[in-house]
């Protein structure tokens, strides 16, 4: 970037009679604004959940030096032919990163399946963390660096590998995230994801029927009280720009 230019975060998301349709954001220069807003816009309207009836647009301004750049984390794919074989997988990743409780988090990961945000759940406890459960919790002002391969280009459609990836490497450099769970609520992408620091970004390529409007993510925590606050409000908070892999194997 030269001279540090002016960066806007800008969201969109789009309901029908309040029920989430879709969302999503970016991280831009002022010349990138109008196109992103027509992207994300055309995003709202053809969204494969259905038309909304509600679309909010919030554009606002972000200092360069509050930004924190991560790189991203490590990628690697397991393919998987059914739900059963993708769950099995995340269930061996789990029990290779020692955590306790598998059964019961898979359970909880179903009941993730409507909210907008995702489950922040202790992972000793598996009290719920968010301070809305209804809502969840979001993750949000991220994007990748510019000059990037970014989400959203060069199509314009729904990166979802590329979008994913961000939102991962944001939320797992939190000190006190041990894991995120992912499946996507779009009914035609059945590719879902565990990511953490330790282990990367694991892609498995079947984890839910295809047509099946089911998803809905997990971020477990370990911590205590301040160190929970910390963490909402760096999810929240937090601007971040991902560098992404220079050669995206997917
Ligand atoms: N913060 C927290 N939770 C979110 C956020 C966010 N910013 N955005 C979405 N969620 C939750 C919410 O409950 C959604 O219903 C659910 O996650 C799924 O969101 O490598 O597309 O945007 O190819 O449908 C994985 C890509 C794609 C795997 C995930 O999620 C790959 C995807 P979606
Ligand atoms: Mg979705």
């Amino acid at each position: 970037m030269i001279g540090n230019p002016q960066l806007y975060s800008l969201k969109m998301r789009a309901s029908q009679q309040n029920a989430h349709i879709s969302g999503a954001e970016r991280i831009i220069t002022e010349e990138e604004l109008p196109d992103c807003c027509n992207q994300l816009l055309q995003r709202a309207l053809r969204h494969s959940k259905g038309k909304p009836d509600f679309i909010n647009l919030k554009i606002e301004a972000v200092c360069p030096e509050e930004i924190l750049t991560l790189p991203a984390l490590p990628v690697r794919t397991i393919t998987t032919a059914t739900p059963e074989e993708g769950m099995a997988a995340v269930r061996e990743i789990m029990q290779r990163m020692n955590l306790a409780h598998i059964d019961k988090i898979l359970q909880i990961w179903q009941q993730s399946y409507a909210m907008r945000g995702a489950m922040l759940l202790h992972a000793n406890t598996l009290q719920r963390l968010e301070p809305n459960p209804e809502r969840g919790v979001r993750a949000t002002y991220m994007d990748a660096c510019p000059a990037e391969p970014r989400p959203g280009q060069p199509n314009s459609g729904k990166n979802h590998f590329n979008e994913a990836l961000v939102l991962a490497t944001k939320v797992a450099h939190h000190p006190n995230i041990l894991a995120e769970l992912c499946i996507s609520d779009d009914p035609d992408y059945v590719t879902g994801y565990i990511a953490s620091r330790e282990i990367g970004y694991v892609r498995l390529t079947t984890l839910k029927p295809l047509g099946s409007p089911d998803g809905g993510r997990i971020f477990l925590f370990r911590g205590n009280q301040e160190e929970l606050a910390d963490c909402i409000n760096y999810l929240q908070q937090q601007k971040v720009l991902v560098k992404m892999p220079e050669e995206i194997k997917i």
